[in-house]
């Protein structure tokens, strides 16, 4: 359960990517520069375990297509965020597909949020509180919740 304060921190912080999910999600899969041949990705570099959900991905052989999963995933979590309040329903069609058909093994999730904090403070810098990173986790762990309850 989210708090009002909460609420505010997280919308905050929303306000701040919003027009960048492109960037933000470049920044998590991909570091910069994100036209290099040789591209790292900070998921894939950190948890190198992740790299075997993305095999058309991973060798990092096509930023173009690395970029656009990012940025989907970054509207994914900004539809989450519009939705704070009803995020079964909202997520309802990603669980599906993480859980039933992915078939993403729930450990994976709190990876991401670690790497998403990551990008947030660094791209944020003071910008990013200590209360708004408390924030993110809380809502984050809840997004991941509902993408992973379905996993069988
Ligand atoms: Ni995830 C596809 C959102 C965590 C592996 N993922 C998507 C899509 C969105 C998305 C949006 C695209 C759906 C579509 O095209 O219909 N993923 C999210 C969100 C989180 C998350 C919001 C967590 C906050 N995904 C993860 C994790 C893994 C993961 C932790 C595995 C390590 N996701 C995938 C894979 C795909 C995917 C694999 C399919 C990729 C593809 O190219 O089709």
């Amino acid at each position: 359960m989210l708090s009002a304060q909460e609420r505010a921190q997280i919308a905050q912080v929303w306000d701040l990517i919003a027009g960048h999910e492109a960037q933000f999600g470049a920044e998590l899969l991909l570091s910069r520069p994100p036209r290099s041949p040789t591209c790292s990705c900070r998921l894939f570099t950190v948890y190198p375990s992740t790299k075997g959900y993305f095999p058309h991905l991973s060798a990092c052989q096509d930023a173009a297509q690395l970029l656009s999963h990012g940025q989907r995933m970054l509207a994914a979590v900004g539809a989450a965020v519009q939705h704070m309040d009803n995020l079964r329903a909202a997520l309802s069609p990603l669980a599906d597909l993480h859980a039933l058909v992915l078939r993403v093994d729930p450990a994976n999730f709190p990876l991401l949020i670690q790497c998403f904090q990551v990008v947030l403070a660094s791209h944020l810098q003071d910008e990013y509180t200590v209360e708004m990173q408390a924030a993110w986790d809380k809502f984050l762990t809840g997004v991941a919740v509902v993408l992973t309850e379905k996993y069988r």
